[in-house]
């Protein structure tokens, strides 16, 4: 059996999808061939050469909603050389399957976590396989989700098949470039529900199952050890989307990965998950940067409008805490959010000066399928664009009441500049 695993990639990211590389790693274990190719690196004559040399039994896609029209060509593609079942996967296929499972190059959609559900799949081509909805013979098979895995369970990553991505030298913070890192992942599923985000709807499709999970911390040693060993990585980054959810286990952790790997890392975190302490155990650990958002400046906008309920104060001292523990940390702040006014965006960059990050970054505000936004946007009237951008540094797909996106770009870039003109963008274009 041979799976051809098809990286869209349309924003030409450097950094390794752990999706795919999960789901590979699902597959290899027990015994199925993976290949891939990458959109990042490879053109589509390759995926012709490749659909004909290796004669794949599935071509498996991930989806992201900026992926969707291009993953939608490639499927075409696909198709006209080889008829080969066509599997997708991924965000944008979870929150939008009705959308998806109509395009009439797609076979399957499978929702959620893919790992148990894909391997299911392609072992038995089952229409009732659980987290699918299958087409077949003109009749859409919707099955209900599937029990989320225990990640104690799943095979590592295959992070071999992302090889070529170790290569790129990345920028982190301003002056702090680093040359090789790996990503990695100690727990899954965020438990926060912030109203731009899609995760309260993940939540509520796993309704009733444990939403949050952690990796056993000697497990996600071991997998460091070895990568780091085969890859000779320089960093670690840690992409849990909130590492600190569980402070204990932090602290754990920390003092098991300051004796058993040392190197500096990086992560993702709230700041109403960390304090002093935890932030010096952390910095002690080789922690070098972690990025927190600010999002907002208003406590209007970040109350009623994203849901994280947050004061300045708490923000402030987050970011102060961490320059004084020696930890780089940078922002993420969005503007043209709805009913968002100059003042609360001013609030944005006022609040960002008194954090004064090691760098911030500012996107324009984009409304993703299955948020609580999206359902606002849409009870409020507001026109949403069906074609999602790739890019949210430069590009929205809904229309402000009050800004037009060329205003909304004028205060990115004064965000920017008061930020020291440093935005974190990293092509051509983009400021
Ligand atoms: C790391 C990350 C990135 C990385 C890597 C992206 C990638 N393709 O993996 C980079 C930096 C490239 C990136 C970029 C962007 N990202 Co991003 N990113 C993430 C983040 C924080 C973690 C992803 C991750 O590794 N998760 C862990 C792995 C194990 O899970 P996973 O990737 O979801 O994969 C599982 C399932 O989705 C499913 N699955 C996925 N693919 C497939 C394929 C098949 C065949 C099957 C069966 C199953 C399957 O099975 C996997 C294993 O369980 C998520 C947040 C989140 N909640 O996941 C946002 C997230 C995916 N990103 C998001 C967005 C919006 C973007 C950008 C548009 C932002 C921008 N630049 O403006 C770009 C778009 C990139 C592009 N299209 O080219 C949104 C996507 C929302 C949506 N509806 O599409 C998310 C969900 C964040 C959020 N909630 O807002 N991102
Ligand atoms: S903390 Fe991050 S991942 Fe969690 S709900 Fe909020 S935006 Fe989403």
């Amino acid at each position: 059996m041979k799976v051809l695993f098809v990286y869209t990639n349309v924003e030409k990211s450097i950094q390794e999808p752990l999706g795919l590389a999960y789901l590979s790693g699902m597959l290899k274990h027990h015994g199925i061939e993976t290949f891939l190719w990458d959109n990042t690196f490879e053109t589509k004559e390759d995926l012709k050469l490749k659909l004909e040399e290796i004669n794949p039994d599935f071509v498996a896609f991930s989806c992201l909603s900026s992926d969707y029209d291009y993953m939608s060509e490639l499927a075409q593609f696909v198709k006209s050389i080889k008829n080969v079942p066509i599997i997708v996967g991924g965000h944008h296929v979870t929150f939008k399957p009705e959308d998806v499972i109509a395009n009439p190059f797609i076979d399957v959609i499978i929702r959620g976590e893919g790992e148990e559900t894909l391997l299911d799949y392609v072992q038995n081509q089952d229409v009732k396989t659980l987290g699918t909805w299958v087409k077949r013979d003109n009749v859409v098979y919707m099955n209900p989700m599937r029990q989320l895995p225990d990640v104690n369970k799943l095979p590592w990553p295959d992070h071999s098949m992302f090889e070529k991505h170790f290569e790129k030298k990345v920028v982190w913070v301003k002056d702090a470039p680093v040359e090789k890192y790996g990503i990695f992942i100690t727990s899954r599923g965020c438990p926060f529900n912030c109203f731009y985000c899609s995760n309260k709807r993940m939540q509520d499709l796993y309704h009733g199952q444990k939403f949050t999970r952690y990796r056993d911390i000697q497990d996600v040693m071991n997998e460091l050890k070895f990568f780091i060993k085969k890859y000779n990585f320089s960093h670690v980054y840690f992409q849990d989307e909130t590492l600190t959810t569980n402070k204990e286990r932090i602290y754990e952790f920390c003092e098991i990965y300051k004796k058993e790997i040392g190197l500096p890392w990086h992560a993702e975190a709230r700041v109403d998950t960390v304090d002093y302490d935890l932030l010096k155990t952390m910095a002690d650990a080789g922690c070098e940067v972690l990025m927190m958002g600010i999002e907002s400046g208003s406590e209007r906008i970040r109350k009623e409008l994203l849901g994280r309920h947050m004061s300045d104060e708490m923000i402030i001292n987050a970011f102060q805490d961490a320059r004084k523990v020696g930890i780089k940390a940078s922002s993420f702040n969005i503007c043209g959010i709805p009913t968002e006014t100059k003042e609360d965006i001013l609030k944005t960059i006022e609040l960002n000066k008194k954090c004064n990050p090691a760098m911030g970054k500012m996107t324009i505000f984009n409304v993703l399928p299955g948020t609580p936004l999206e359902d606002y946007c849409n009870k409020n009237g507001y026109y949403i664009r069906r074609k999602f951008p790739t890019n949210y540094y430069v590009d929205s797909n809904i229309k402000h009441e009050t800004f037009t996106l060329k205003e909304l770009m004028e205060f990115r870039k004064m965000f920017v500049e008061a930020m020291g003109g440093y935005s974190g963008a990293t092509k051509e274009g983009e400021f």
